[in-house]
C-alpha cells in the first residue's frame, strides 16, 4: 500500500490483519456514514478476539456519589446541583460506611466513587471517604476520583498531584475511573466544560497515576456537539499516552444522554453510532487491553450487540448509578449476576467474572459473599 494515500476498507483491513497501527485519516474514514458498519465491526471483532478471545468480562460492583453539589457547570451534566439547590445532597460518613457494608454484603468486589466538586468541602473530606471505607472494608477495591477531582484537590491544597495521589494510595485508593475526559479538543471542551481540567492536565494526572503504579481507565463522551475529527483526535491522544505508560486498562465510550441537561435539544446517539464508536475505539486503541460496553449507558440490547463489535467488558451489576439515570437513562438500576451472564452467553461469549484489575474471580456457589482471585487474566 502507498503510504499517505486515501484510506480504503481494503487497506485498513490489510493493516488490521498485519497488526499495523491505523492512522488518523483511517479513523476519519471509518466514521464516514458510507463506510459499512458491519465491515468495521468484523475487523474490530478480530482485534477483540485476538486480545481477549471469547471472554466477556463483568464485575459485581456498586457506585457511590458522595455529593452532587458541584462548582462546575458542565453543560452535559444532569447530576450536578448548585450549593443551595434543594436537589443537592452530601453524604455523611455513616451513610458512606453503610454503602460499603451493603456492597460487601452483596458480594461486590469494587466500589466506583465519584462526586461533585463541593464548594465547601475540603480535600480531607474526599481523602477521608477513601480512608474510612478502606479501613472498614479492606477487601473492597476502591476505584475513586477522576482526573478532574484530582485536579480540584490540587487547586484546594496547592500540593503536587504526585503527593496527592500517593496520599490517596496510602489511604486505600486502588485505581482511578476514566471519567472527566469528555472530548479533549478545545473547540468542544471550551464549550461543554471550559472551566475543568484541559486535555493536557487530565492526561498528566493519569500519567502520574501510572508512574505511581495505579491502573486507570479512560473514557470519551460522544454524541453531542463534537464531530468525527474531535473523536479521532481524542482517541489519538489516549493512544499516545498509553504508548508512554501502558497504564490504561479499559476504554469506555460514553454515549451522551441529553435529558435534564443544558444540551437537551440534542438527540441521543443512535445504536448505529454507538456500535460504530465501540468498533472504531477497538481499532484505533490498539494498545489498550479492554473496551467496555457500559450497559447502563448503551442499553442492554446495544451492549449485547457490542460484544460482536469490539467490546469485551460489560462493566458490572452496578448498584446506585445516578449520573446516567438523572440524564434520562431507562436501563434498570441493577442487573443480577444471572442476567449479566445470560446477556453474555446469548451473545455467544464466555462470561468471566473479574475484579477491577482483570483478575478472574471465583465464588462460593452457596455464598455470594465468599470469593477469591483464581488467575490474573490481563496484562
Ligand atoms: O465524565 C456525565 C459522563 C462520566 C452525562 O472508569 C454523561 O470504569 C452521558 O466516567 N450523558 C462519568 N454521559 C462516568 C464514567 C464511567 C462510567 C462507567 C465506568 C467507568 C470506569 C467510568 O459520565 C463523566 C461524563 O463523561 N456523563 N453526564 C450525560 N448526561
Amino acid at each position: 500500500m502507498i503510504r499517505g494515500s486515501q484510506p480504503t476498507l481494503d487497506n485498513i483491513r490489510e493493516k488490521v490483519l498485519a497488526e499495523e497501527r491505523l492512522s488518523f485519516e483511517d479513523g476519519l474514514f471509518l466514521y464516514e456514514p458510507t463506510t459499512p458498519l458491519h465491515e468495521i465491526g468484523e475487523l474490530a471483532n478480530l482485534v477483540r478476539e485476538r486480545k481477549n478471545g471469547d471472554r466477556t468480562y463483568y464485575n459485581i460492583n456498586t457506585h457511590l456519589n458522595t455529593t452532587n453539589v458541584c462548582v462546575y457547570r458542565c453543560t452535559f451534566c444532569a447530576f450536578r446541583a448548585d450549593l443551595r439547590d434543594e436537589r443537592g445532597y452530601v453524604m455523611s460518613d455513616a451513610e458512606i460506611l453503610a454503602r460499603g457494608g451493603e456492597a460487601v454484603e452483596n458480594g461486590c468486589t469494587e466500589m466506583h466513587i465519584v462526586g461533585g466538586l463541593h464548594h465547601q468541602k475540603s480535600y480531607d473530606w474526599y481523602l477521608n471517604t477513601v480512608r474510612i471505607l478502606h479501613e472498614a472494608y479492606p477487601e473492597l477495591h476502591l476505584k475513586a476520583w477522576t482526573g478532574v477531582e484530582i485536579n480540584w484537590f490540587e487547586f484546594l491544597t496547592k500540593r503536587p498531584v504526585r503527593a496527592i495521589l500517593q496520599e490517596l494510595i496510602d489511604a486505600g485508593l486502588g485505581s482511578m475511573p476514566g471519567g472527566g475526559a469528555e472530548i479533549f479538543h478545545p473547540e468542544v471542551r471550551d464549550k461543554i466544560c471550559e472551566h475543568k481540567s484541559d486535555a493536557s492536565k487530565w492526561l498528566d494526572i493519569h500519567r502520574t497515576a501510572h508512574e505511581l503504579g495505579l491502573r486507570t481507565n479512560c473514557t470519551m463522551l460522544y454524541g453531542h456537539i463534537e464531530n468525527a475529527y474531535h473523536r479521532i483526535d481524542h482517541l489519538s491522544r489516549l493512544r499516545e499516552l498509553q504508548d508512554e505508560t501502558g497504564g490504561f486498562q479499559t476504554f469506555i465510550p460514553l454515549a451522551f444522554h441529553p435529558e435534564n441537561t443544558g444540551l437537551a435539544h440534542i438527540q441521543k446517539p443512535s445504536a448505529v453510532m454507538d456500535l460504530r464508536t465501540v468498533a472504531i475505539s477497538r481499532l484505533m486503541l490498539d494498545n489498550i487491553p479492554h473496551i467496555k460496553a457500559y450497559w447502563i449507558m448503551l442499553g442492554i440490547g446495544t451492549a449485547q450487540a457490542a460484544q460482536a463489535y469490539g467490546a469485551d467488558d460489560l462493566d458490572g451489576t452496578v448498584r446506585h448509578e445516578l449520573i446516567y439515570h438523572d440524564a434520562g437513562a431507562t436501563t434498570p438500576e441493577l442487573l443480577s449476576v444471572d442476567d449479566l451472564r445470560r446477556l453474555i452467553v446469548e451473545a455467544g461469549r464466555e462470561p468471566v467474572e473479574r475484579d477491577t484489575l482483570y483478575n478472574r474471580i471465583e465464588r462460593d456457589p452457596t455464598d455470594m459473599r465468599r470469593w477469591h482471585v483464581t488467575e490474573a487474566v490481563s496484562s
